[in-house]
């Protein structure tokens, strides 16, 4: 058999997607079958049969100690912090290991424990309604065949990444730094969708809704909006692969919104509704849940009240050493490679910095391939530790924005939007 003669994995994809009689049967379609077994595993997983593996994670309270998980579907070798409803995070390695998070590594964030098993992807349908000159309901087939496909390489990360270092302490998913991934989304364009049904003039939000649900009735469904102007920028979009693949079920299998440079609450995960609102929506998620105090870097005196809040939004450079972890070893005066990965938050990557002492010198790193400015970018560099003993080790990102990250770390009741030059220590031997 020739090449030619092979489908393309674009064609592939889309014979999965459209023939949803044929998916179950086909033993060629494995991936796509796994992500109709969906969460079956999550029931074994509510007893504690992982637990053999475990991870220390440097954070700044206890627990330090996290088991690795295998137990989810779709998921390997992921950091489990908590069963239902999941809460999987990225092993700081797979950061190292590429520039693009492997999907089966990729964290897990849900509100509520009523997630669908399984979704059918004969009969489910995204619903665009509201304010609109016409209500429409999309198949899979409508949106991966009718309306022209896009692509973007994005950082997802939770507004709570790295939580776990906050001091003091605050409630919430102890996060390290791996509620944070990078993926090249495929989809379409948020504004393809509305504009086919035609926004009606006086909207001025668009609101998301996945199918999730709260376990108790009165509690309030995850939902998430945009303005409208947002919603309509042509880079916002409805994804439906990631990585080249389909969701997995965990990561909101079958579509999901994608809000390049935002703060992943936005990034609806199992969209099936889209309503275009003529008021602004109050409800308890962008009002109550994701508000950071409006000073700079999210920043507030612990205990300090009266500080005016809102919605969190954009994201903040950041960057990590990826190859050393906290206490390594290194030889003393010897060069020493060191790595890691940088983001722009909501642009580029300008340039990333290294520093061996603890800040006071800083020495340029040469960057990796650029895959757009809402990309991890890979950086490197070397360094000969001077003389025996400690070192503090730091990296620093500053975005095209000429934003730079600041030196010292950032606090706020919810634990949100941690930027600071994190620190290594490391000792020369
Ligand atoms: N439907 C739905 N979408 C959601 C959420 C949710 O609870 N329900 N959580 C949001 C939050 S706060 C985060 S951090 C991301 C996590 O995305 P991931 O699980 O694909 O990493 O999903 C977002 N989208
Ligand atoms: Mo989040």
């Amino acid at each position: 058999m020739t090449n030619a003669a092979l489908p393309s994995p674009k064609r592939a994809f889309e014979e999965r997607l459209t023939h949803s009689s044929g998916i179950l049967g086909r033993p060629s379609s494995r991936r796509w079958f796994l992500g109709q077994i969906g969460l079956a595993g999550l029931s074994l997983a509510a007893t504690p049969a992982w637990s053999e593996q475990t991870v220390k994670l440097p954070l700044a309270g206890d627990p330090r100690d996290r088991p690795i998980s295998n137990d989810f579907p779709q998921k390997r070798n992921v950091i489990l912090q908590r069963t239902r409803p999941p809460l999987l995070e990225t092993p700081l390695e797979a950061f190292d290991r590429g520039v693009f998070t492997p999907n089966e590594q990729f964290y897990v964030r849900w509100h509520w424990a009523v997630i669908p098993n399984a979704v059918d992807v004969g009969t489910f349908r995204l619903s665009v309604r509201g304010h609109v000159n016409q209500v429409l309901s999309l198949s899979l087939n409508d949106l991966v065949r009718g309306l022209p496909r896009v692509e973007l390489v994005a950082v997802n990360q939770c507004s709570g990444n790295s939580r776990g270092d906050f001091l003091p302490r605050v409630p919430g998913a102890q996060w390290a730094h791996g509620a944070m991934g990078n993926a090249r989304w495929t989809g379409v364009r948020l504004r393809d969708v509305l504009d086919r049904a035609g926004i009606k003039s006086g909207a001025i939000q668009v609101r998301f809704n996945g199918l999730d649900e709260p376990v108790v009735p009165d509690a309030p469904d995850f939902m998430k909006s945009l303005e409208i102007d947002h919603a309509r920028d042509g880079e916002v979009m409805i994804a439906f692969a990631m990585n080249g693949e389909q969701l997995p079920l965990l990561n909101g299998f079958p579509l999901r919104l994608v809000v390049p440079g935002w703060y992943s609450t936005y990034w609806v995960k199992m969209l099936s509704d889209i309503e275009v609102l003529d008021k602004p929506d109050n409800n308890y998620w962008m009002t109550q849940a994701y508000t950071i105090p409006d000073t700079p870097y999210a920043n507030i005196a612990p205990g300090q009240t009266g500080v005016k809040m809102v919605p969190i939004s954009r994201m903040v450079p950041r960057s990590f050493i990826t190859n050393i972890t906290p206490g390594a070893l290194l030889p003393a005066g010897a060069p020493t490679v060191v790595r890691g990965i940088a983001f722009g938050g909501d642009t580029g990557v300008a340039k990333v910095e290294f520093s061996s002492d603890a800040g006071k010198s800083w020495q340029p790193t040469k960057l990796g391939t650029d895959y757009g400015k809402y990309s991890f970018r890979q950086w490197e560099t070397s360094f000969a530790p001077v003389g025996m003993g400690n070192h503090s080790i730091m990296v620093r990102c500053t975005n095209t924005a000429n934003v730079a990250q600041p030196d010292t770390a950032n606090w706020n009741n919810s634990g949100f939007m941690r930027n600071v030059v994190e620190a290594i220590p490391v000792a020369a031997i």
